[in-house]
């Protein structure tokens, strides 16, 4: 008992977390900002709108997913921007399930089993993201219900999955 998890450490913890993931999220938003006011002086026409620019940003921490959405417009162009801010590589998948993230089909190792019929894919970072590294990827999803999960052996268990609804 040298080390209990007192409440006041877990509530100084999750400001830590908060805060760098605001700071993170607020440099992501000035970085989308600036790319698109650089893209749209481009365009001398001046009569097409601009898109809107749906970004996501997602960071991973071990053993947590946190998105700034989990509420998403279906069939539009959405950037995910992935950051693994833990201290051992992640990965991300978004799977279609019918079903909570909680009870997802496994296989012998504890990873999803992706290969489960109903479970679409609908983004994979295809290689896991070492500790530190940020990549964005672009989806158009279509409306349902959702599950974003780091699927590497046994993180998926430890809490990696967030539910997700495409509208
Ligand atoms: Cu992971």
């Amino acid at each position: 008992m040298s080390k209990p998890s007192s409440p006041t450490g877990t509530s100084l913890s999750s400001t830590f977390w908060f805060s760098g993931s605001a700071l993170f999220v607020v440099g992501v938003l000035l970085l989308f900002g600036f790319w698109g006011d650089n893209h749209t002086s481009g365009t001398s026409a001046g009569a097409a709108a601009p898109e809107p620019k749906n970004a996501v940003v997602v960071v991973e921490t071990d053993f947590h997913i946190a998105m700034s959405q989990t509420v998403l417009p279906a069939n539009a162009r959405i950037s995910f921007v992935v950051h693994n801010d833990g201290h051992v590589p992640h990965e991300l998948i978004i799977v279609k399930a019918p079903s909570s993230g909680s009870n997802l089909p496994l296989k012998r190792d504890a990873d999803v089993n992706e290969e489960t019929p109903g479970l679409t894919s609908e983004l994979d970072t295809g290689s896991s993201l070492a500790a530190g590294e940020t990549r964005t990827l672009t989806a158009d999803i279509p409306a349902g219900h959702y599950i974003a999960v780091c699927n590497l052996p046994g993180h998926y268990k430890l809490g990696m999955r967030v539910d997700l609804l495409v509208n």
